[in-house]
């Protein structure tokens, strides 16, 4: 049994008594950091640690490996993949970034800023906007989601489909290495070919190999005007026409394209009775498209308009609507962003976070709808997601009636192996934009290759040899004694 209790001693003496959250006081709430945003899983810390500095951050993760204590890197804990609570040993550090929370500069000459790591998704997206530039990077978790995390998972969202996902969008990284050295890649140079890219192996590695401290993030202009449409679709096929025909048509003022089935929206209806949602009864597909306009409202209207009358002529869309204003704008993104909390309403479920090339996705689902319900007569398919990337959120609920935690304790496994199968059979991804975190980690090595999981692995060991930083996510190691 290791010694603690002086663990704890220097992590105070480190950020601060008010900084490290134990149980010690049973009168101490730790739920918002033991327990992951879906409540799949609860674990349970040796402590909460939250520093202020990248010098805190340095010195907790030196304190840590020299007890040889692992570390659970937490931003907003909003990841999907219980990737950033700890297990339930009670031997793991939560090492929580929000009050890294400062915008440290901003480059308008250069289109960059650099942030802490800690900073709030949402909040950033203000400054910037504030500063006359665009970070698109957009997701509905925007309101507590960090930054670091968005690095840590490589987040996507929906703007993905003209600005890329977390990794592009990040020009350097300041991270703090499992040995506690303090790594400063915040350069801001969008050319730099002196050796291996170390940003890209901390990007999307979820806390497995470091902290990240900092961040320097591509800006853009705000474009004149973002306008949004929404469209009854008959089908998916005709859904991926209508994507063909929008890249055409408005060409790089395409900034997202989201799809959404029936089903998915009439979650919304029922748990979020006040919300409109448009056509939903009559179409098994409804669409969300941004259009961003570097002229005008009127010009971004006039691209919509040509978009929607083609398509309507050709079959795609049999309905459609262009926002009026700001506010139509945002209650439709309202409905598609609802999605995940009316599923979370609804209860337990099970989430398939995959992309295919979009050219495949209709016969996919196709496919696997019809799997799924051969082999689970009655299960509920709640599909949504990222058309304009091929990112579906291909979610699967216990049928009507029936016990979702049973379902899933039954089921859950089998599930999984037919829909990754048939991702893989169509030269997919099992992980599109969540991670792996724990939830996926028995999948991964199924669907990639011996040599990819014998690099990452080497990748891991190279550097974080006594495997402390997020172990049990991402692969499995033998733990340091
Ligand atoms: P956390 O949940 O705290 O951590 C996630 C992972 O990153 C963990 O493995 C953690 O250890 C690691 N990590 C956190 N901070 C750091 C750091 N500083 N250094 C190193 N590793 C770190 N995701 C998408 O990609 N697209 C979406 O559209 C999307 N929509 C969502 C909608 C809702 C309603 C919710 C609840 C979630 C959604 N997510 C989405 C998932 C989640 O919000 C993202 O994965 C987000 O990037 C996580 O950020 P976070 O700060 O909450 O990270
Ligand atoms: C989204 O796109 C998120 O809304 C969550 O990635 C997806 O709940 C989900 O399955
Ligand atoms: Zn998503």
């Amino acid at each position: 049994m290791k010694n603690h209790s002086e663990l704890i001693k220097k992590l105070r003496a480190i950020v601060g008594d008010a900084y490290v959250l134990t149980h010690e006081d049973p009168l101490t709430d730790l739920t918002a950091w033991e327990q992951d945003w879906r409540r799949r899983e609860r674990g349970t810390a040796l402590a909460i640690v939250r520093p202020a500095t990248t010098e805190q951050v340095a010195a907790v993760i030196k304190a840590c490996a020299a007890a040889k204590t692992s570390i659970v890197p937490q931003g907003g804990n909003t990841g999907m993949v219980v990737g950033s609570t700890p297990d339930t040993s009670g031997t793991q550090v939560v090492l929580s970034l929000t009050r890294m929370n400062k915008v440290r500069s901003l480059d308008a000459g250069n289109l960059t800023i650099t942030v802490d790591a800690g900073c709030v998704l949402q909040n950033l997206q203000e400054e910037c906007e504030k500063a006359g530039f665009l970070l698109p990077l957009s997701l509905a978790s925007e309101g507590s989601c960090t930054i670091g995390g968005n690095l840590g998972t490589n987040a996507g969202g929906t703007q993905v489909v003209r600005y890329g996902n977390a990794r592009e969008l990040c020009l350097g990284l300041e991270v703090v290495t499992a040995q506690g050295e303090v790594w400063d890649g915040l350069t801001g140079l969008r050319k730099d070919n002196t050796g291996y890219d170390l940003r890209h192996l901390f990007i999307g590695s979820e806390g497995t190999l470091g902290v990240i401290t900092g961040a320097t993030m591509k800006l853009y202009p705000l474009p004149a005007c973002q306008l949004t449409a929404y469209a009854a679709v008959p089908s998916l096929e005709a859904a991926v026409d209508l994507l063909g025909m929008a890249h055409k048509t408005l060409s790089a003022g395409l900034t997202g394209f989201e799809v959404m089935g029936q089903f998915a929206l009439g979650l919304v209806v029922k748990h979020y009775p006040q919300q409109k949602v448009p056509f939903w009864q009559e179409s098994p597909w409804c669409v969300l498209l941004e259009n961003s306009d570097n002229e005008s409202d009127t010009h971004a209207r006039s691209g919509f308009e040509k978009l929607l009358e083609s398509a309507m002529e050709k079959g795609y869309v049999t309905d459609a609507v262009i926002a009026e204003n700001i506010t139509q704008a945002r209650a439709l993104w309202h409905i598609r962003e609802s999605i995940p909390l009316a599923q979370a309403e609804e209860g337990l479920n099970i989430k398939h976070d995959i992309s295919i090339p979009v050219s495949r996705i209709p016969e996919f689902v196709q496919e696997t709808d019809a799997l799924i319900l051969k082999n689970f007569p009655g299960a509920q398919l709640i599909n949504f997601g990222h058309l304009g990337d091929g990112n579906l959120h291909y979610n699967v609920q216990a049928a009507a009636g029936t016990d979702a935690a049973r379902f899933l304790m039954e089921n859950e496994k089998s599930l999984n192996t037919l829909v990754f199968e048939s991702v893989t059979r169509f030269g997919g991804s099992i992980s599109a934009e969540h991670g792996i975190g724990s939830l996926k980690v028995e999948k991964l090595s199924h669907h990639k290759s011996p040599v990819a999981m014998d690099m990452m692995r080497a990748i891991k060991k190279a550097l974080d040899p006594d495997n402390l930083m997020n172990p049990g996510r991402v692969f499995r190691l033998p733990q340091a004694q």
